[in-house]
């Protein structure tokens, strides 16, 4: 069978705003809420690929580079969890257009070239607990993290050793 590599467009945070979302969760949850997303896995995902070739991923790779539009601002100011999934998430009360254009774009491209692609609209979040066993109280998000995004990237998801890491293959700037 065909090598596959299971890949994912998403938005790299800035290392300020990871160490203080670290910080803020390590003060607001008990030990028991989950499995914690470790710092350099802390990330914005914008479509999900799945399991495939590298000849899909070059096709899907020459499309993102074609992508034509400018950076936006994220704020993050929200928390919550999805018991479907058990995660418990962080991310915009509002996403800035730009934002759902390039998930939107990203996610059509995916879902034209056979990557299966949820029926649920887009919801950009950042997950810091996985695997939650319960419902959590979520602290009230008192937090406003702000920071201009001009880049998304193309990540591989590696399991080895019990450990989730992400391996950056590409990355693009966002300009028109
Ligand atoms: P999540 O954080 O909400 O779990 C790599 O797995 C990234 O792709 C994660 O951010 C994950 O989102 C996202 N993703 C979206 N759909 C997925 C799926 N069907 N399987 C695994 N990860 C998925």
């Amino acid at each position: 069978m065909a090598e596959t590599r299971r890949l994912f467009f998403a938005l790299e945070l800035p290392e300020e705003a990871k160490k203080q979302i670290i910080q803020w969760r390590a003060t607001q949850f008990p030990e028991d809420t989950g499995r914690p997303v470790a710092a350099a896995n802390l990330h914005l995902t914008l479509a999900f690929l799945g399991d495939i070739s590298a000849e899909k991923q070059k096709a899907l790779s020459q499309l993102a580079g074609r992508i034509r539009q400018n950076g936006f601002t994220l704020t993050i100011d929200d928390a919550g969890q999805w018991l479907r999934s058990n995660v418990v998430w962080i991310g915009p009360r509002h996403a800035p257009l730009g934002l759902i254009q390039l998930a939107n774009m990203l996610r059509s491209q995916a879902a034209r070239n056979g990557c299966y692609q949820s029926p649920q609209p887009f919801h950009p979040h950042i997950t810091l607990y996985r695997n939650t066993p319960r419902a959590v109280s979520i602290p009230q998000p008192n937090f406003r993290w702000q920071f201009k995004v001009d880049e998304f990237a193309l990540y591989e998801s590696v399991y080895k050793q019990g450990r989730t890491r992400y391996l950056e293959h590409q990355r693009w700037t966002l300009s028109n």
